[in-house]
């Protein structure tokens, strides 16, 4: 049993000050460390810095670790360009992505906070880091192939993929899930199966979906910048699906749809009617050039939502709280104080439930994922420290999964 000790701990009642966590692998009570230690007096005591807050391990919810080598090779500014330069440079940068660079980009990852992340895996050739890795990691094996000829094909290369995954060690922390890459890259026939299929073994589900108004466009009216795009690569001219028929496919099982810059207040609306969440990139949307993503009118519409870092294939790190700053940017019309909240909010106990995991919240009978944030001086109110942790956290003090200490 290990007791640790800080000024301030995130609980799901708010900041709780001077109070204590005992747990082993799971979170036993949050109290004074003096009322712990009369239930545990043999625990070990861990004490932190002045101005420390206990925070659950953050959940980024979604990233591409194989696309982990780019720094200058896609171009970035815009959807289609940049996907341009990923049919051109992805073979090359798949190539010069090592599991020692993967590794590191873990590493960052928990660095910054992160003891949960959900890997969308194009080839699952990052299926070794993710069991060797401490973290807990969602394994989204992803499916994409809109040419019917060849679809099948596809579809048992993601079966393969799906299998490798689900037999992995249970102290690896990794589970199976299915990713669907968008509604113009995905046939019908196929993402039904896939649908099914995730249904069938309880599968966490996820999808990019209206990342770029060129996509908007195209599934609308066949029309705008992917008509040329699918004319030179894939010799079609017409889209696989319309964005009612492709949501209509998720309709008996609830997805976590990525981006959806793009969607109408209309198209949230029935996502959100349907169980449906959103997992929110604020950099990838911008240096794609996608625009921002209402998150004002998710709430309106008690959508849950994550914050994810994607790729460093649309980024320029892995940190969580570099993508929460990024986020304060991106939002400049929200007030600070009440955003900073949001936001932990999503990467911590909405992120967990969205992908169905028991940790997330500092409360008894939840997995013991913990990190510490040591805020440089005191903060004025208790409403501050949401938004000071943001402001001033490049890496965290301490780091527990599942009770064990990582760092
Ligand atoms: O989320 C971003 C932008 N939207 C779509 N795809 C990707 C992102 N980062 C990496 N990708 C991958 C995707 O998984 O790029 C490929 C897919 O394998 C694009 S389709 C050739
Ligand atoms: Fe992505």
């Amino acid at each position: 049993m290990k007791i640790l000790v800080a000024d301030y701990i995130y609980t799901p009642e708010g900041f709780v000050e001077y109070q204590a966590v005992a747990f082993d692998e799971t979170i036993k009570t949050v109290d004074s460390l003096e009322n712990l230690l009369q239930t545990y007096p043999e625990a070990e005591v861990v004490r932190t810095a002045p101005h420390s807050v206990i925070y659950p391990g953050f959940i980024n919810t979604h990233v591409h670790l194989e696309f982990s080598a780019n720094r200058t090779s896609l171009e970035y500014g815009s959807f289609m360009p940049w996907l341009d330069s990923v049919i051109a440079n992805r073979d090359e940068l798949m190539q010069s992505c090592d599991n020692t660079m993967m590794q590191q980009e873990c590493d960052n990852m928990l660095r910054s906070g992160i003891t949960t992340f959900g890997a969308i895996s194009s080839f699952g050739t990052e299926l070794e880091v993710c069991e060797q890795t401490p973290q807990r990691v969602v394994f989204f094996n992803e499916l994409i192939g809109s040419n019917a000829q060849y679809a099948d094909m596809l579809y048992g290369d993601f079966l393969e993929r799906v299998k490798a995954s689900q037999s992995c060690p249970k102290k690896s922390k990794v589970t199976a899930a299915v990713a669907i890459h968008s509604p113009y890259s995905v046939h019908p026939v196929i993402l039904q199966k896939a649908v099914a299929l995730a249904k069938q073994h309880s599968m966490p589900l996820s999808s990019h979906f209206l990342e770029s108004q060129a996509e908007h466009e195209w599934l609308e009216k066949g029309e705008g910048e992917f008509k040329a795009f699918f004319e030179k690569y894939f010799n079609a001219s017409t889209p696989v699906t319309n964005i009612e028929e492709f949501m209509h496919a998720f309709d008996t099982y609830p997805a976590h749809f990525t981006h959806a810059v793009q969607a109408t207040r209309e198209e949230l609306a029935y996502l959100q009617s349907k169980g449906h969440s959103i997992a929110h990139c604020p950099r990838s949307n911008r240096y794609l050039g996608c625009g921002r993503l209402a998150i004002e009118t998710l709430k309106e519409l008690d959508l849950p939502y994550s914050v994810a870092t994607d790729g460093l294939s649309s980024n320029d790190s892995l940190s969580i709280f570099d993508e929460f700053r990024a986020a304060l940017m991106l939002h400049h019309q929200a007030p600070l104080n009440t955003l900073a909240p949001q936001l932990i909010k999503a990467s911590t106990q909405d992120a967990a439930e969205i992908l169905g995991l028991n940790c997330g919240r500092i409360e008894a009978g939840r997995l013991a994922d913990l990190v510490v944030v040591t805020l440089p001086d005191l903060p004025q109110s208790k409403e501050e420290i949401a938004l000071w942790s943001i402001i001033h956290t490049k890496e965290v003090a301490h780091i527990y999964i599942e009770g064990e200490q990582i760092a």
